[in-house]
């Protein structure tokens, strides 16, 4: 209790300190008003778990959803940070339990002809909702973005549901996307945690596994998305108002970018690799240890990787730089004064000093360095999935010219990679 005050008391002190923004989670500044539901379309591990943002009409009844809506990612968060569960979940209860993520919950879809959609890829520890500020904001452009929630060991914490009772099943409707859809009230949670290594295991192998598992879950989320657009009946376990039929023929399965940060970077890239349809991928600040070698000249799309200043050795640049090619575009810049945490919502949710202390905030104004990093990607996306928008207007950050951003990298590279780990 006295340590969450004190907490809570830092917090407050360093409010304001970054320009002239509060703290909170930016809303998107595009033209469109953005919803969000939850949509997890079997409730067993095998079904596709994720946070969509969409173009929405006025009239979501109601309260905003919650940023980090139970307390087991509290739990999954101090495992993977290494904290005390007890001591973490009041802290962070205290301190953002009631959060809300600036979007509309459960709010109507708007039909205004077809979106591109993105699918987004969360980072090692991370979970589906702590991309708020990025989704929001593409989705607030005239997107629709599918922030998936991996069960590949490697999310925080994550969920999915099982029978309380087998007998159930004989009196379930058949009206989900690959199972039969089970009332809510029959259905009790099951939790998985963030899996560490074991004393003395090699990492590689269980990230390559885990790679591959996340890019077919991202190839899963598109096609559960596909599903939708062709009006098919979908199954949502959770007991929403949401009209899927209002997004029949809503999409265009022509224009699909995936996007992710860090392990997510890594899993853009697999998924290329794997699904033709994705047009494009915008990597921030990946994290490459995870690919095979032999990944690099499977893939054929267009990348942006958006790199932080601080995230950045000269293995992982130069995994990147493999992908360089003289005839498909590859660009690479920096976003001076961030670091590697400067992607997810917390970068917005603490003052200076803790924000600082835990490496969560960069020198960078993080409303700033997102805005880049957003206006980046909307640029790259216009370009390669051919959209009729005026994104283009931020073409030179594609390129590394602008205030705070360099192109490549701002370390130096070896001739040779030297360097045995990651
Ligand atoms: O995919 C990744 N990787 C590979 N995603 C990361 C971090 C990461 N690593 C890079 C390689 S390394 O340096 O060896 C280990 C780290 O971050 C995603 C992410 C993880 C979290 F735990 C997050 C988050 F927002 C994003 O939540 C955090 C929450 C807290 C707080 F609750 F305590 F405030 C903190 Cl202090 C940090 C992160």
């Amino acid at each position: 209790m006295v340590f969450a005050q004190c907490l809570r008391y830092i917090v407050k002190q360093n409010m304001g300190n970054s320009g002239s923004h509060c703290l909170g989670i930016p809303g998107g500044k595009g033209p469109n008003l953005v919803g969000c539901i939850d949509l997890m379309d079997d409730h067993t591990i095998q079904g596709s778990f994720l946070r969509l943002y969409y173009p929405c009409e006025q009239g979501g009844k109601q309260q905003q959803p919650l940023w980090i809506p139970r307390h087991e990612y509290y739990y999954g968060l101090a495992d993977f940070l290494k904290y005390n569960r007890k001591l973490v979940d009041h802290a962070l209860s205290h301190l953002y339990g009631s959060y809300r993520v600036p979007a509309e919950w459960d709010a109507p879809f708007k039909s205004a002809g077809k979106y591109p959609l993105v699918i987004f890829s969360h980072g090692l520890g991370a979970f589906r909702t702590l991309y708020s500020a990025i989704c929001i904001e593409v989705a607030s452009q005239g997107f629709v973005v599918a922030a998936v929630e991996h069960r590949d060991g490697s999310a925080s914490a994550t969920y999915y549901f099982e029978e309380k009772s087998k007998t159930v099943n004989e009196v379930g409707e058949s009206t989900s996307f690959t199972i039969p859809a089970l009332p809510f009230d029959q259905l009790q949670q099951k939790w998985l945690y963030y899996k560490p290594l074991k004393a003395g295991e090699v990492e590689f192998p269980l990230r390559n596994v885990q790679v591959h598992q996340r890019a077919e879950e991202c190839i899963r989320a598109l096609k559960l998305l596909t599903h939708i657009n062709m009006g098919k009946p979908v199954h949502n376990v959770f007991p929403l108002t949401f009209d899927f039929t209002k997004m029949k023929d809503s999409l265009n399965l022509h224009k699909v970018a995936i996007m992710g940060h860090s392990f997510g970077g890594a899993t853009v890239i697999d998924s290329l690799s794997k699904e033709l349809q994705f047009g494009c991928g915008v990597v921030l600040d990946a994290w490459m240890f995870p690919l095979e070698d032999d990944i690099y000249t499977k893939v054929q799309k267009p990348i942006l990787f958006i790199n932080s200043e601080k995230f950045q050795w000269a293995t992982n640049i130069l995994k990147m730089k493999k992908l360089d090619s003289n005839t498909i575009s590859r660009k690479m810049i920096t976003i001076m004064g961030t670091v590697h945490q400067s992607f997810p919502d917390f970068t917005f949710l603490t003052g200076t000093f803790l924000g600082r202390l835990f490496q969560l905030k960069g020198t960078i104004d993080p409303h700033i360095a997102i805005d880049i990093s957003n206006k980046a990607s909307l640029a790259f996306m216009q370009k390669h999935l051919g959209l009729e928008k005026d994104f283009d207007q931020w073409d030179p950050l594609i390129d590394g010219k602008g205030e705070h951003i360099i192109p490549g990298t701002n370390i130096h590279l070896p001739l040779s990679n030297s360097e045995p780990n990651q």
